[in-house]
């Protein structure tokens, strides 16, 4: 049983939802805890806003990645917050897999060039959810 912290876009746009819902879910289910189930939800609204508001998200976001024994992010749609997430859980040396649809997106140099980090391109679903049956 492994604390996960999932990242994946939400003001960087919402057309992967179902997916990372998805992963959530497959995670849950081969017994993990997801730290951060909502970036899953399909009503989730990207664009409240407020600085009150993003400086509770930012605190609480940046405790959970502290808490989190790895990282799992989906990087097909590009999201700032995510890339901050990369970067800050490097920081603090969590575990880092990314995981893109390279047939859709590609990724950032910084993320590709980063030895650190470990990179899964995938084609379709049925290879994403291969690779992370061995992860996890
Ligand atoms: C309300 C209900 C659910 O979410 C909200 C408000 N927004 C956020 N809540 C929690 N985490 C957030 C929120 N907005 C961004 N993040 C974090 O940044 C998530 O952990 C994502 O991995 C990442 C997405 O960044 P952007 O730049 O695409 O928004």
């Amino acid at each position: 049983m492994k604390k996960i912290y999932f990242a994946g876009s939400i003001r960087g746009g919402r057309v992967d939802a179902g997916l990372y819902a998805r992963m959530i879910d497959y995670m849950k289910a081969k017994g993990h805890i997801v730290l951060t189930e909502h970036v899953g939800h399909p009503e989730l609204n990207p664009l409240e806003q407020g600085k009150d508001r993003d400086g509770a998200i930012y605190a609480q976001d940046t405790a959970w990645l502290r808490e989190s024994e790895l990282l799992i992010g989906e990087c097909t749609c590009p999201s700032l917050g995510v890339g901050y997430e990369l970067a800050y859980a490097e920081r603090f040396g969590k575990p880092c897999y990314i995981f893109y649809n390279r047939t859709k997106a590609q990724l950032s140099a910084m993320l590709t060039g980063d030895p650190y980090f470990h990179v899964f391109p995938y084609e379709n679903e049925a290879e994403l959810f291969a690779m992370l049956e061995k992860l996890l």
